[in-house]
């Protein structure tokens, strides 16, 4: 029971509750389908926000533009999605921002450790010029950026130690998505940071190739972690957004009032997958202590140590990556918190 994954469901999409829905459309009468994937599984908010793309894109085409969704990397992993997506050969992927930064550098800047002190704050600077700023990056990399969905703050567990301070980081072997801020910030903390797609996840852990992951709340009980994990601590490191994409060569084949549809149901579709997202990764504590698992608390203070010693990172790869963006993201955020 340790395989997180759930293939009897295989492409069916199902109404969110782990039963299918039977679309009143058919994809062989569509003119357009899209074809969905992401790398969480169908428990996810991520995958029920999909769904409701589905539901609004096909109810205001009346099935004219088809989505088919696929979740648990039945596609691929982050990388091979968007790189389908800019072959044409899939049309929607929804990533974390940090495999982005290997086709669009300046993304890194969102995934710098202790970046956004608070949700709001971020989804204020997402849906503004910084975000659009981000967005219209994409489409010289053949991907159109359609709206800011949200993943979270990430935590740590893992099967070795509690964590408490950033002294126990010290050794841990600890998965990571492939991006060189994560990779570099968990190498100053200490541990030995290992990047790697995230449907490998769950058998490193399960086979001990890796003693720990960081992900929110809600993917880490959602996917089953608990089955391999025995130290969870909030460590709440980076905040961590989804972008919901779409193949740019699709988009730009859609006619006018397509495009609307696509761009608006992603838009609601995403409004609603942060409301679900945000109540999951408050509420699924004590269900993960349940499960067996030790919740390390990590003090503000302790916080405030991990993010001093990662602070030399962020100034090296904001140097690195583009100085006066990364002035402009903290400018962003500094206004952000006076409204
Ligand atoms: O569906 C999203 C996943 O593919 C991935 O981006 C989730 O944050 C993630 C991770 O840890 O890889």
């Amino acid at each position: 029971d340790a395989d997180q994954t759930d293939n009897e469901n295989e492409n069916a999409s199902n109404n969110g509750n782990g039963e299918e829905a039977a679309s009143e459309y058919n994809s062989s009468e569509a003119t357009h389908v899209i074809e969905a994937g992401i790398g969480l599984n169908n428990q996810h908010p991520q995958y029920h926000g999909l769904l409701r793309f589905k539901e609004i894109v096909e109810s205001e085409t009346d099935g004219d533009v088809y989505v088919e969704t696929y979740h648990s990397s039945q596609l691929g992993d982050d990388r091979q999605m968007m790189e389908a997506l800019q072959l044409g050969s899939q049309e929607v992927t929804i990533p974390s921002t940090a495999p982005i930064a290997n086709f669009v550098e300046q993304y890194a800047i969102l995934d710098f450790p202790f970046l956004f002190p608070d949700e709001e704050i971020a989804m204020d600077v997402l849906n503004g010029d910084i975000g659009d700023q981000l967005l219209d990056a994409l489409e010289d990399q053949e991907m159109v950026g359609l709206a800011w969905w949200e993943n979270g703050y990430r935590d740590l567990t893992n099967s070795v130690q509690a964590v408490a301070t950033a002294e126990d980081f010290q050794g841990l072997t600890i998965r990571t998505m492939e991006n060189e801020v994560h990779l570099a910030a968990f190498q100053e903390l200490g541990a030995n940071p290992t990047p790697m797609a995230f449907g490998e996840l769950f058998t490193a852990m399960q086979q001990g190739t890796v003693d720990g992951q960081e992900n929110p709340l809600a993917t880490i009980y959602l996917e089953g972690f608990y089955e391999v994990q025995d130290h969870y601590s909030d460590t709440n490191h980076v905040y961590s957004p989804f972008v919901f994409l779409m193949s740019k060569q699709f988009y730009d084949q859609l006619p006018d009032d397509y495009q609307e549809i696509v761009r608006n149901a992603a838009q609601e579709a995403g409004e609603y997958q942060i409301e679900e997202n945000r109540k999951q990764n408050n509420e699924l504590l004590d269900a993960l202590v349940d499960e067996g698992v030790e919740y390390t608390e990590v003090t503000p203070e302790a916080r405030e140590e991990m993010a001093e010693i990662v602070q030399p990172v962020n100034e090296r790869f904001a140097e690195q990556i583009d100085p006066d963006f990364a002035e402009e993201v903290y400018s962003a955020i500094e206004e952000a918190q006076q409204n």
